[in-house]
C-alpha cells in the first residue's frame, strides 16, 4: 500500500541478475490460515565481485533463516518492505528459510489463496514473492522440487509442476506428494493446487510416440462439463505439432478449474490453472461463443509451453514476446478450426473497439512499454492483441514459410532462455535474410498509425495512381513518431469485381491477384500500369496492419465492395464502413433535433447480403451486425453516447421493420440448428440475429417468437439469443423469461453471470437501481472477479448510455465500488478504473464529473499501486 507516490520501473534500468538460484526445494505444510513454507535455495553468484543478495517478498512472516546451516549475523541481514537483503555471502551457498502465510486471508488472488475451499496459486507476474522470499524475476530460471503436505480428507489431491516423484501417507491423517519439474523455470510459472477435486482423464501420444497423461481437475459437480475442454486440449496439442513442429515435453499435463480467478487462465508449467469460465461447458449451460472461447484459451495456455515457458521473457517489458506471439498462435489455431474470415473479423472488431481506444488515451503504451508502476496493469489489449498484429505483420512480410523458418530458429536458439522481443525479430531477420530495423518501431512507438489514401485514374495512360501518406498521433511521452514499416495488402477490382493484374511502374510484368506493398516512408506514390478501366481499390485486405485507413469511398463503391470484393474480410469491412457513414449522418441529424432516416442504398445492400444463400451463414451474420457503440464513439470528435445509441437503435428497428418478412423467412429456413460444429454454430448465429432484428422492430409477434424459442431451446445459445432479443422489448414477456432463467440457473454461477450481464448492460431506464439490486442478489459477491465483471465491468464497459448518465450517477457508483474493491483485490479494481480514463473524449459536463471521480480515487488513503497508476495517469 502506498505511503508516498509509488515509483516507476524503467526498461532502461534493466540489469542482469547478480545471483542465480540453481535449484529450489519447497516444502508446503498447507493450512488455510497458517501455511508454512520451507525453502532451500542453491545459490550461485553470477558476478565476480561481492554482491548482496536481494530477495523479494510481500506479506510474509519470516520464521527462520540459515545460510549453509548457520544463522546469519544480524548485521548481514536486512529486512525492508518488500525485500530481504543478505550481505557477505559466499559465492556459492545454500539458503534455508521458513515463512508463514495465510492463504484464506488472501483476497487479492495473487500468490497462494483459497478458492471454493481448495488451495491454488497465481504467480504471474509477481505473486511468487507472496509465497516465499525469492529472486522473483523472469530471467532467474530454476529447477523446482516441491513437497506438499496436507490433511488427506480435506485435500485428497496434491498437485504441482512437472512429474510426480513420490507420494504417501503421514501420521495424523495427513499425506504428502513430491513433484519435480525437470525444466528450469522462472518463479512466475510455479503452481500448486490442493483440494477435494476429481478429474477427467485422457491420453495423448505425441509425434515422437511419447505418452502423455491428460487431466482436467474440477469440483465433483462439474465433472460433466469437461468434455469440450479435453477435446480442445488434444486438438491444440496435435495442431502445434502439425503447424509448428512443437511437441509436449512432460509425462503429464494438468488443467485445474477454479471459480475465483483474476483473469482467464495461467500457463504454469504442466499445471495450468484456469478460471472455470474457460473450462466448463455443456451445450445447455454454455453458448457457442463460450465453446469457442474455451477452445481458444485452452489452446493459448497450451501453446505457451513453447512460446512462454521453454522460451520466456527477460523482464516484464518483454511481455509481448510471449503474449503477442501466443495470441497470434491461438488466433491461427482458431482460424484453422472454422472460417478464417469470421475469426479475422472477430479479432479486428476486438482490436478496434478495445485496443484502438487504449492506444488513443492516457494509458497508451508501446507493445514493449518503457516504464510501469504496477506490471499487472500492462496485461493489456496493446501487449496482447496489438502484439499479435505485430507478429502477424512479420508473417505477412516474410511469408508463411519464412515465418515458420524464423520461429524454428527462435526456438532452437533460445530454448531454456529468458529473452527479448529484439531476439525474436532477430531470429525472423536471420532466417529470412531480411532487414526489419524499421519494423522494430512497432514495438517502441505507441499510437495507431493512420493511412490517408487517395486514388486517381488516368484514362489516356490507362494507369491508376495511389498516394499513401502515413502519420501517427502523438501519445504520452512520444510527441514525434518515426514512420512505421507497414504491409499494405491490396487489389484493384474491375467493374465485374474481378482482380486486375498488377504491374507497378518500372516492372516488366504484371502479377495476378493481390499484392503486399511495403510502406516504409511517410509518403508513397504507387502507379499501376495497364489498368483498362477505373478500378475500385480493395485496400488493407485481411486487415494487413493495425492502422486506421482512410479512403474517400462513395456509398456506391462501398455497396459494390460489399457485394463483390473477392476478399471475405474486406467485403465485411465495406459493409461496416457504409454503416458507419450512414450512422454518422444519423447522429448528426439527432444532434440537430431532426429525425434520422435509413439510407435506401444501405438497406438494399444489406438486404442483398441477407438474401444471399451462397454465403456461409456465419459470414452473413457478421455482415449484418452493425458496428458497435464503442467503435462509433471512436469516430466522433466529442462522444455523444445518447445520439450514438439512438442512431444505432433507430437503424436496427428500421431494418427490422423494413425487412421483417425476409428476416422471418431466413429465421424459418434455418431450422436445422442441431450440433456443435462450426456450421451449426453459424446457423444459430444468423438465426438469432434475425430474431434480434425482428424484436428490435418492436413487433408483438416477434416477442412471442422469442419467448417460444426461449422455452423450447435445448442449448444455451438459443436461450440467450432469445433473451438478448427480448432485452429490446421491456414488458411482461421479458420479465417472465428473466425470472424463469434465474430460477433455473441460480445454482450455476457461470450461467447466472449471463443473467447478470444482460441486465447490467440493459439500456432501459432505471439502470442504477438495477445494478444495486443485482449486487444484492445472493449469487453476487464483490470478492469474485467473474461476478464483478458480469455486473460492474459490464455496466462500466458495455452500457455507455447509463454509465455516462449526464448526472454522473454511473461514475459515482463505479468509483464507490473501485474503492471498496481496491482494499480487497487491487488488480480487479484497477481494471474497473480504466472505464473513467478517457474522460477527455466527452462533453464538458461529463469531463468534469469523471475527473472529479478520478480525483476522489487518487486522494483515497491507502490506495494500491495498481489503482493509483491508472487513476493518476488518466488525470495526467
Ligand atoms: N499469462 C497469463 C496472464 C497473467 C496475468 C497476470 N496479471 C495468462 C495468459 O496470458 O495466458
Ligand atoms: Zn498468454
Amino acid at each position: 500500500m502506498k505511503e508516498s507516490t509509488p515509483a516507476a520501473i524503467h526498461l532502461t534500468d534493466y540489469a542482469p541478475p547478480q545471483w542465480r538460484i540453481e535449484h529450489v526445494d519447497l516444502c508446503f505444510q498447507l493450512d488455510p490460515v497458517d501455511t508454512r513454507v520451507r525453502s532451500r535455495l542453491q545459490l550461485r553468484r553470477a558476478v565476480s565481485q561481492e554482491a548482496p543478495l536481494v530477495l523479494q517478498g510481500e506479506e510474509l512472516k519470516l520464521i527462520n533463516l540459515t545460510v549453509d546451516g548457520e544463522p546469519v549475523a544480524p548485521g548481514n541481514l536486512q529486512q525492508d518492505e518488500g525485500s530481504l537483503t543478505l550481505h557477505e555471502l559466499p559465492a556459492q551457498c545454500t539458503l534455508e528459510m521458513e515463512t508463514a502465510i495465510s492463504p484464506e486471508a488472501n483476497t487479492a488472488l495473487s500468490g497462494l489463496y483459497v478458492s471454493g475451499g481448495n488451495f491454488c496459486t497465481q504467480c504471474e507476474a509477481e505473486g511468487f514473492r507472496r509465497i516465499t522470499w525469492f529472486l522473483d524475476r523472469p530471467d532467474v530460471m530454476t529447477l523446482f522440487t516441491v513437497r506438499l503436505e496436507a490433511d488427506k480428507d480435506r485435500f485428497p489431491v496434491l498437485l504441482s509442476n512437472g512429474n510426480l516423484a513420490d507420494a504417501g501417507d503421514l501420521p495424523e491423517g495427513r499425506h504428502y506428494a513430491v513433484w519435480h519439474d525437470p525444466f528450469p523455470k522462472p518463479s512466475y510459472l510455479f503452481a500448486l493446487v490442493a483440494g477435494d477435486l476429481v478429474c477427467q482423464q485422457d491420453r495423448f501420444t505425441t509425434c515422437s510416440g511419447r505418452e502423455v497423461d491428460l487431466r482436467i481437475y474440477v469440483q465433483r459437480h462439474n465433472l460433466d462439463k469437461c468434455d469440450h475442454a479435453m477435446r480442445s486440449l488434444k486438438k491444440s496439442m496435435r495442431w502445434d505439432e502439425d503447424t509448428y513442429g512443437r511437441e509436449y515435453d512432460l509425462d503429464i499435463y494438468m488443467i485445474v478449474a477454479v471459480d475465483d480467478f483474476n483473469m482467464g487462465a495461467m500457463e504454469n508449467k504442466g499445471l495450468n490453472v484456469f478460471n472455470s469460465k474457460y473450462v466448463l461447458a455443456r451445450p445447455d449451460t454454455a453458448t457457442d461463443d463460450d465453446f469457442v472461447a474455451i477452445e481458444s484459451v485452452i489452446a493459448h495456455e497450451y501453446f505457451h509451453n513453447w512460446s512462454g515457458n521453454r522460451v520466456t521473457c527477460r523482464d516484464w517489458f518483454q511481455l509481448s514476446l510471449k503474449e503477442g506471439l501466443t495470441v497470434f498462435r491461438d488466433q491461427e489455431f482458431t482460424a484453422d478450426q472454422s472460417l478464417r474470415a469470421v475469426k479475422r473479423i472477430g479479432d479486428v472488431q476486438r482490436l478496434r473497439s478495445l485496443q484502438f481506444p487504449e492506444d488513443a488515451g492516457p494509458m497508451a503504451h508501446p507493445v514493449r512499454p518503457q516504464s510501469y508502476i504496477e506490471i499487472n496493469n500492462f496485461y493489456t489489449m496493446t501487449v496482447y492483441e496489438k502484439g499479435a498484429e505485430v507478429v502477424r505483420m512479420i508473417q505477412t512480410l516474410v511469408g508463411r514459410e519464412g515465418f515458420r523458418r524464423g520461429l524454428d530458429l527462435y526456438f532452437e536458439r533460445h530454448d531454456g532462455q529468458a529473452v527479448t522481443t529484439d531476439d525474436f525479430v532477430k531470429a525472423m531477420e536471420d532466417a529470412n535474410a531480411r532487414d526489419l530495423r524499421r519494423f522494430r518501431r512497432w514495438y517502441d512507438q505507441a499510437g495507431t498509425p493512420v493511412l490517408d489514401v487517395a486514388g486517381e485514374y488516368d484514362e489516356t495512360n490507362q494507369s491508376y495512381r495511389l498516394t499513401v501518406r502515413q502519420s501517427c498521433p502523438p501519445s504520452q511521452g512520444q510527441s514525434e513518431k518515426l514512420p512505421f514499416h507497414i504491409p499494405l495488402t491490396l487489389a484493384l477490382l474491375d467493374s465485374q469485381g474481378r482482380e486486375i493484374p498488377l504491374r507497378l511502374e518500372g516492372e516488366s510484368q504484371a502479377t495476378p491477384g493481390e499484392r503486399v506493398i511495403e510502406l516504409t516512408a511517410p509518403d508513397h506514390v504507387l502507379v499501376f500500369r495497364d489498368v483498362p478501366e477505373a478500378p475500385v481499390p480493395s485496400l488493407l485486405r485481411g486487415f494487413s496492419a493495425p492502422v486506421k485507413l482512410k479512403f474517400p469511398y462513395t456509398s456506391e463503391e462501398l455497396a459494390f465492395l460489399m457485394g463483390h470484393d473477392t476478399d471475405d474480410f474486406n467485403r465485411w469491412e465495406a459493409g461496416q464502413q457504409f454503416a458507419v457513414q450512414m450512422l454518422q449522418g444519423q447522429i448528426a441529424h439527432i444532434q440537430a433535433g431532426r429525425e434520422p432516416t435509413l439510407d435506401p442504398l444501405f438497406q438494399e445492400a444489406f438486404a442483398r447480403v441477407l438474401d444471399n444463400d451462397t454465403l456461409d451463414p456465419a459470414l452473413v451474420a457478421e455482415a449484418l451486425t452493425l458496428p458497435g457503440e464503442t467503435y462509433l464513439a471512436e469516430q466522433m470528435e466529442v462522444v455523444d453516447v445518447d445520439a450514438i445509441h439512438q442512431a444505432r437503435q433507430f437503424t436496427r428497428r428500421a431494418l427490422g421493420q423494413a425487412l421483417a418478412a425476409r428476416f422471418r423467412a431466413v429465421y424459418d429456413a434455418l431450422q436445422d440448428t442441431q450440433g456443435m460444429d462450426a456450421a451449426a454454430m453459424g446457423r444459430r448465429r444468423l438465426r438469432n440475429l434475425c430474431l434480434a432484428y425482428l424484436c428490435a422492430a418492436e413487433d408483438a409477434n416477434a416477442q412471442a417468437l422469442a419467448e417460444a424459442q426461449y422455452q423450447s431451446a435445448d442449448n444455451m445459445t438459443d436461450a440467450m439469443g432469445a433473451l438478448r432479443a427480448l432485452m429490446d422489448c421491456p414488458g411482461e414477456i421479458q420479465e417472465r423469461s428473466l425470472a424463469h432463467f434465474e430460477a433455473r440457473w441460480r445454482e450455476e454461477p457461470l450461467v447466472l453471470d449471463k443473467w447478470f450481464g444482460l441486465q447490467a448492460t440493459a439500456s432501459a431506464p432505471g439502470a442504477l437501481d438495477r445494478i444495486r439490486r443485482l449486487m444484492q442478489h445472493p449469487g453476487f459477491s464483490i470478492r469474485n472477479p467473474n461476478r464483478v465483471r458480469a455486473v460492474l465491468g459490464a455496466f462500466a464497459m458495455a452500457n455507455p448510455v447509463h454509465f455516462h448518465a449526464a448526472d454522473g450517477s454511473g461514475y459515482e457508483l463505479i468509483t464507490d465500488q473501485v474503492l471498496e474493491l481496491d482494499a480487497l483485490n487491487p488488480q480487479i479494481a484497477a481494471r474497473l478504473v480504466t472505464s473513467l480514463s478517457r474522460w477527455k473524449r466527452f462533453d464538458e459536463q461529463r469531463q468534469g464529473l469523471m475527473r472529479a471521480c478520478l480525483e476522489r480515487i487518487v486522494a483515497h488513503p491507502g490506495l494500491s499501486r495498481d489503482v493509483y497508476e491508472i487513476a493518476s495517469r488518466s488525470l495526467g
